[in-house]
């Protein structure tokens, strides 16, 4: 019997992913409002240690952003000015060879308020521009319509997406996009990471918990979550119909979470935590609520408002394909002796048999095929890896940028991807996040690097944005172009 070697499938689709609130820059540029990354907080040197309040919001930030006076340090850096640079970087991923381009639409660019009676046509047309350009380069885009660039004046109008009225603003803001752009793009993503409304609320749903009723802010998170469930739905609806072919894909951070023990405490601990992330995607490919998370929610004294056709919409319009973002396995443990980390280090129970990024996110090749095996088993949809990658220091040295920690990243994961595929995991493409170097989302740095191009920017927002091909670059082009056969 032969046995076949390991290889992608014609056509894979690699490429390179990242959002508009952490590269394009121009927070204010051609009539753009502030959205909710525009009023992330932000001081230098934060404690790394405090992540959550990178992703804290105050009065005074949400004022500065709506006023335009904390351009001081801050949304200057909320990028690295891809706005302005975007014809010479596609001009370097289309030299990588780079088949897709995932990127966001900055909702806050196309309705600045949220509810005007027209969009803003120079919004309008810098999307129309970047689209058109990289189908001339024959790079593919993915578009996530929602990543953390939410309108700030309708979230704090109607504190995020508790409202129902945000339904139907985010509905119209998708259809202004499948109408201006139908001729461009094919691939859509809805909400990115729909699960990460309850570790950010603000940057995910606009959501300010102290804006919430004492005692309230589960039943508002989950309701708010409920309306972004029917919003996708609604929007997969009409994608479909206005762009035939077009494919439109939810997107869920993959946190894979290993027993700490075989104690079947841990066991049971470890299955709630993964049932519990695969819930955001049950919903938009099952089209339902799953049982155990309807009775969680009834166990918690959650009560949704639930309108007389949203649960008809969720069941009629569900997903083409199932997205993730993959950067680390978790480890769940009941035991007290297990030692636990916080912040923007590892989240949760450390793993003993895995090293971990200077961030401390665990690195776990295996992890990923496992996700794979699993997401496929479970959903019988293609997959697309859509972020996926290693946060570090880089250091320049003689205009280099030696990143052999970053190619032994990417070879470990894509040795384990091209075995799941061989496995008969149907993957349709790969994005690595943040291929270009770009803001953290979570702790709003330049330091912590993931591109194959480097950037010349610091956390200060100081640089010449010059851009420069780390080893790595070289070493992706030649993946790109033996379809991984050469790692
Ligand atoms: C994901 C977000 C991305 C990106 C990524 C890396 O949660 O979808 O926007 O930020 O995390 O995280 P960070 O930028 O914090 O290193």
């Amino acid at each position: 019997m032969t046995v076949t070697q390991a290889t992608f499938p014609r056509g894979f689709l690699w490429g390179a992913a990242i959002a508009a609130n952490q590269a394009e820059g121009a927070w204010n540029v051609d009539g753009k409002g502030p959205s909710v990354a525009d009023a992330i907080n932000w001081k230098p040197n934060l404690d790394l240690k405090d992540f959550t309040a990178h992703m804290a919001v105050t009065d005074e930030n949400v004022a500065d952003a709506l006023n335009g006076t904390h351009d001081a340090f801050y949304p200057k850096r909320r990028g690295i000015d891809f706005y302005h640079h975007y014809p010479q970087d596609l001009a370097l991923f289309a030299e990588m060879g780079i088949k897709v381009l995932r990127v966001s639409i900055a909702w806050s660019r196309i309705f600045p308020d949220g509810e005007e009676s027209a969009p803003n046509e120079a919004g309008l047309a810098f999307y129309e521009r970047l689209f058109g350009e990289m189908r001339r380069l024959n790079i593919e885009p993915l578009v996530t319509l929602s990543h953390y660039e939410m309108p700030l004046k309708l979230s704090e109008r109607y504190n995020g997406w508790v409202h129902r009225n945000v339904v139907d603003a985010f509905v119209r803001f998708s259809n202004v996009c499948f109408d201006r752009y139908k001729d461009l793009v094919r691939y859509w993503l809805t909400f990115n990471e729909i699960d990460s409304i309850h570790r950010h609320p603000f940057t995910t749903a606009g959501i300010r918990e102290e804006k919430c009723a004492p005692g309230q802010e589960k039943q508002d998170i989950y309701q708010a979550l409920h309306h972004q469930f029917v919003a996708s739905a609604l929007v997969t609806r009409d994608c479909h119909a206005k762009i035939p072919g077009s494919q439109v894909g939810c997107m869920l951070t993959k946190l894979t979470t290993y027993p700490r023990t075989c104690h079947p405490d841990d066991v049971q601990a470890s299955l709630k935590k993964n049932l519990e992330n695969l819930f955001y995607a049950d919903v938009q490919v099952f089209g339902n609520y799953p049982p155990l998370i309807k009775r969680d929610l009834e166990l918690r004294g959650i009560e949704l408002l639930v309108a007389a056709d949203d649960l008809d919409i969720l069941r009629q319009h569900t997903v083409d394909f199932v997205s993730f973002s993959y950067y680390m396995s978790m480890t769940e443990s009941t035991q007290p002796d297990a030692e636990r980390t916080a912040g923007n280090t590892v989240l949760g129970v450390k793993n003993p048999y895995l090293p971990a990024s200077d961030w401390g996110w665990q690195i776990d090749p295996v992890g990923l095929k496992i996700s794979l095996l699993e997401l496929y088993d479970r959903y019988r949809k293609p997959l697309f890896i859509v972020e996926n990658g290693l946060g570090c220091k880089d250091v320049v040295e003689d205009g280099k940028i030696h990143d052999s920690y970053r190619i032994d990243y990417f070879r470990s994961h894509f040795e384990q991807m091209r075995e799941a595929v061989h496995e008969g995991v149907e993957l349709m493409g790969y994005t690595s996040w943040g291929t270009i170097d770009i803001i953290s989302a979570g702790t709003s740095q330049m330091t912590k690097r993931y591109g194959f191009i480097y950037v010349d920017q610091d956390d200060e927002g100081n640089g010449t944005l010059a851009r420069l091909r780390k080893d790595s670059f070289w070493w992706y082009q030649k993946v790109i172009a033996t379809n991984g056969s050469d790692l």
